[in-house]
């Protein structure tokens, strides 16, 4: 009980100045691709939102070729400071166009506004502020004295923080000292296309940044072209390894951030209310569309019973709903293929027998919904506790002691995050120390800083993204 019926909230869309159709932005202006256009769509109620243009392999060369005029003119021969004062501007820009980016990232999305609004905007202009002062102390990242930018970077992001994983990517590397070309996903190109606007406005010389717009070919173009010094990607693994396959032996740099199944395990000790809100936040944050969600539950066996029983009732207050309401918790679901997938996996969850329970709510008739969902019951072997499902699906394993939980937590191909939830300081530790994940959280889920660096063991990729790490990724002589 307890969801909302979908309610449209027009009002909030109207403080958007959104063309219908929009071009490439390719040195420092909107220019028409070569190739078909296509709709980007608002998932909440399938509405088409403007047309956007699809970059060509001939789109991405010019884009390619306005990035390194720009690099070897402009950009490279600029000081730091100089560079930083253009972040510094960018960042201020994103602030005062937060509220028209958070609308678009709603309706292009589908992520609930208090979330665009709260979460992704506010980290987007941190993550500039941040690398814009890094951006004269590049002697001090970790890559050597008098450190060099790779060039041109090419980079690829996905549909799920679109704003939010451009700003993690484009800021590093400008700070750094590279010019860049950034595919957005198909899904999800409107505030890739706002933020082309703010770079406008901040006055960033032409070609400093290129967006082109487009499927994943568009991605494929960037990756191979030789013109390219370093490719930054975040996705699926399955792409990842493809890009991997593409850049071996070529000389580009590369950092790939990939999928995770992350383990959030609540010891018996730990205070239940908190640890409840953690795993709702964990899992239902963004719809579960979170890379580093806590997919898997691992409960103490002795409180089980007590953690699942106000969990539910805790689900049963979210509201479900238009992205665009305040009062929203769960938005819709990105696209048609995404959720699809997410209930073909549900579906074997329950045919390889874990018992599934459903949030009582009302699916909106338009649109791509997907109620809160737990299975119970769930064996390691179980594909919901090996696969990433990537939406609002939770798999709930349990343990009895610290060891197992760390052995159940371990076995996964990935090792993007985890999440560990006790009263002892001491347990924290020991657990954390031996978990394979690239952040481990306490007490706490899903939070982000730009000084903090994340990414992932195995299958999650390599290169860390944030912080100090994630500049040096941006530069030569560093690992990544
Ligand atoms: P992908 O299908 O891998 O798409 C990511 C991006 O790559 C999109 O822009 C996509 O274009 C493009 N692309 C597709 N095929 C390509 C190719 N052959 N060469 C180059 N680019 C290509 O992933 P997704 O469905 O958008 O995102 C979900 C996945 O990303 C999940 O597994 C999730 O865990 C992972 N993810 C990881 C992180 C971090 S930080 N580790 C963060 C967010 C998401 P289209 O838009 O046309 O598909």
């Amino acid at each position: 009980m307890g969801f909302l019926e979908y309610a449209p909230a027009p009002e909030s869309r109207s403080i958007l100045a959104l063309k219908d159709e929009y071009g490439l932005f390719i040195d420092g202006a909107f220019v028409e691709g070569r190739g078909a256009s296509f709709a980007t769509i608002s998932p909440a109620d399938e509405s088409r939102i403007a047309t956007v243009a699809h970059a060509s392999d001939e789109d991405v060369d010019l884009a390619v070729a306005a990035a390194r005029r720009a690099y070897t003119k402009v950009w490279s021969k600029m000081s730091g400071r100089d560079r930083g004062k253009y972040l510094f501007r960018i960042a201020r820009l994103v602030l005062e166009r937060a509220r028209e980016l958070a609308v678009a990232e709603s309706l292009d999305n589908g992520k609930p506004i208090k979330e665009s609004r709260d979460v992704d905007v506010p980290l987007v202009a941190s993550w500039f502020f941040y690398y814009a002062g890094w951006a004269d102390k590049l002697d001090y990242a970790g890559a050597g004295v008098n450190p060099k930018a790779h060039g041109v970077a090419g980079q690829v992001i996905p549909w799920n923080f679109p704003l939010l994983m451009l700003a993690w990517k484009v800021a590093p590397a400008l700070a750094a000292g590279n010019t860049v070309v950034l595919k957005p996903a198909e899904t999800t190109p409107l505030t890739a296309l706002i933020f082309a606007e703010i770079l406008q406005q901040a006055d960033l010389p032409a070609g400093v940044v290129n967006i082109v717009t487009g499927a994943g070919s568009t991605g494929a173009a960037i990756v191979r072209h030789p013109d390219v010094d370093k490719v930054a990607f975040t996705g699926s693994t399955g792409v990842g390894r493809e890009i991997a396959r593409t850049v071996a032996g070529t000389g580009k740099a590369l950092t790939l951030e990939l999928g995770g199944k992350a383990a959030n395990i609540v010891f018996d000790d730990a205070p239940i209310d908190q640890a409840v809100e953690g795993i709702v936040n964990g899992i239902f944050f963004n719809q579960g569309h979170v890379c580093c969600a806590g997919s898997r539950l691992l409960v103490q066996e002795s409180i089980h019973d007590e953690v699942i029983d106000r969990l539910k009732s805790r689900l049963s207050t979210l509201r479900l709903g238009d992205p665009l309401d305040k009062n929203t918790d769960i938005g819709a679901i990105n696209s048609a293929e995404q959720l699809a997938r997410i209930r073909e996996l549900s579906q074997i969850g329950e045919d390889e027998g874990a018992v599934r329970w459903t949030a009582d709510c009302v699916i909106p008739e338009k649109g791509f919904w997907f109620a809160p969902t737990i299975f119970t019951g769930v064996e390691a072997s179980h594909r919901i506790a090996r696969e990433e499902v990537f939406g609002p699906v939770l798999s709930v394993l349990t343990f009895r002691t610290p060891a197992e939980a760390i052995a159940k937590a371990n076995n996964t191909p990935y090792g993007l995050s985890a999440g560990i939830w006790s009263d002892k300081g001491s347990r924290i530790l020991a657990v954390a120390d031996r978990l394979r994940a690239g952040v481990v959280w306490a007490n706490t889920f899903n939070r982000f800083d730009p000084s903090s660096p994340f990414g992932g063991y195995k299958e999650s990729g390599y290169g860390r993204e944030g912080g100090k790490q994630g500049l040096a990724a941006y530069l030569k002589g560093s690992a990544a």
